[in-house]
């Protein structure tokens, strides 16, 4: 190592590092040649008091592929250590108790979170929210389990255990809680997928003019022939706090040309999986009449204002659709004309659709272990109904406690422990 590594002076490093404490280094390109590729900085962390909860020497570089390939191949190499499997250090960490198995994930949803609203979420994951409400499941599992073994154990002495009608409450409790959550990462989920807001109308309307002048850049195809668009094109940025989704659509009108019907069957498809949609309006037209939409929030964009006499635009304001979430907006995507006034109601109508949501998600793993808890529940009560042998029952009860093991990590298998660690990058 000391050969390898060199301080700011060009010294080896003194055997003692202290903890904690960051240290330049020098990586030369061979122990005997005097060529410096890259500085970085050494930074020791004493166990227990790491990531992982070993001793870890953490090597900062710059991050050019070459000078990493070059560290792996000629330092690591000699030092006889080898590069981190993906999710490795997690792993460790996870291994030695520094987290349970879903801070584990929350790390991986941090790293991977595509916007603000996520990163709330995937914070709450690993700061124990989840494992803070399993931990309130299983306390009450095992009162349960005390409760109908007392019942196994003394059933014939004249003790008072509680009511059959308590516990059957307690157990319904159980459940309604499950829902909750279960309710609460489907609201949550809704959002961290993102936000889709599709853009819909007639061919020649200014669709894709209007996809590409909100993303600010030219993503769609965009030209005077009607039917350009012929298949979806999607685009997600973050707007908010929050991933919207934009879909670009193909225009909605009667077609012989089967690909173009396709494309229009895909554009009404895309509507019904929308929170709102933009019905673009072709301005240079008088008013025709608008397709059907899915029971969503629809703002009419009143395209192409630029072209239009205050007659034309007075007969569109007259004509378009006004349910009670439904808005209009002149703009042109020539001028630009109104284009700052539907960026921000957007980023309102975001905003306000985020606070209606509590940032929280469930990965599929803890969906489905939820799912068996209540499951098991749900078999538990059904015993009870049939005045099964407390003993039948409490088995019940295992299962559901045994599900709430698995899904803070207490009980886990290799197999699970792979499928979680390899979708990590390397390096966390
Ligand atoms: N004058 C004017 N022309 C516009 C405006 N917006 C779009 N256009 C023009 O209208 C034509 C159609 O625009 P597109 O964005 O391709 O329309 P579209 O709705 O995507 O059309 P399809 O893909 O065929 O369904 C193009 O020639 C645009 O340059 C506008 O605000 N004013
Ligand atoms: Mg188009």
């Amino acid at each position: 190592m000391e050969a390898l590594l060199l301080n700011g002076a060009g010294q080896p490093f003194a055997s003692e590092l202290i903890p904690g404490r960051s240290y330049r280094c020098q990586v030369r390109e061979k122990i005997e040649s005097a060529t410096i590729l890259d500085d970085g900085l050494l930074t020791f962390f004493q166990a227990p008091a790491s990531y992982t909860g070993e001793d870890i020497l953490e090597v900062s570089l710059h991050g050019n592929p070459v000078i990493v390939r070059h560290f792996i191949l000629e330092v690591c190499e000699r030092l006889r250590v080898r590069p981190a499997d993906p999710g490795e250090f997690t792993r460790r960490a996870f291994h030695n108790g520094k987290i349970d198995l879903l801070a584990a994930e929350g790390v991986r949803r941090i790293i991977d979170s595509k916007s603000i609203f996520e990163l709330h979420a995937s914070r709450k994951l690993y700061d124990g929210e989840l494992a803070r409400m399993i931990s309130r499941f299983r306390s009450a599992l095992i009162h349960l389990k005390a409760e109908t073994e007392a019942e196994v154990d003394f059933s014939t002495e004249d003790l008072t255990f509680e009511s059959r009608e308590q516990l059957l409450q307690r157990v319904q409790d159980l459940r309604t809680s499950i829902g909750d959550i279960l309710e609460r990462s489907r609201q949550g989920g809704r959002i961290t997928s993102g936000i889709q807001v599709a853009l819909s109308g007639i061919p020649n309307a200014g669709k894709s003019s209007l996809l590409n002048k909100i993303l600010g850049w030219e993503r769609s195809i965009v030209s005077e022939v009607e039917g350009t668009t012929r298949d979806f094109v999607s685009e997600e940025i973050e707007l908010a706090g929050l991933p919207v989704r934009f879909v670009d659509t193909a225009g909605l009108r009667e077609s012989e040309d089967l690909v173009e019907k396709e494309g229009v069957r895909r554009s009404k498809q895309q509507m019904e999986r929308s929170s709102l949609i933009f019905h673009v309006c072709d301005l240079s037209k008088e008013p025709y009449p608008e397709p059907d939409f899915p029971a969503v929030p629809v703002w009419h964009i009143l395209n192409k204002v630029d072209m239009a006499s205050s007659q034309i635009r007075s007969h569109w304001n007259d004509w378009v659709r006004k349910g009670s979430n439904d808005r209009i907006y002149e703009i042109s995507c020539k001028t630009e004309t109104g284009l700052a006034e539907l960026r921000n109601a957007l980023t309102e109508f975001l905003q306000s659709e985020a606070q209606s949501v509590d940032p929280f998600f469930l990965e599929e793993r803890h969906r489905y272990h939820f799912l068996q808890m209540d499951e098991a529940l749900l078999r538990l009560l059904n015993l009870w109904e049939e005045n099964a042998p407390a003993e039948i029952c409490a088995l019940e009860i295992d299962s559901a406690l045994e599900h709430c093991g698995e899904l803070t990590g207490k009980i886990s298998t290799e197999e699970v422990l792979g499928r979680i660690f390899s979708v990590f990058c390397v390096g966390k």
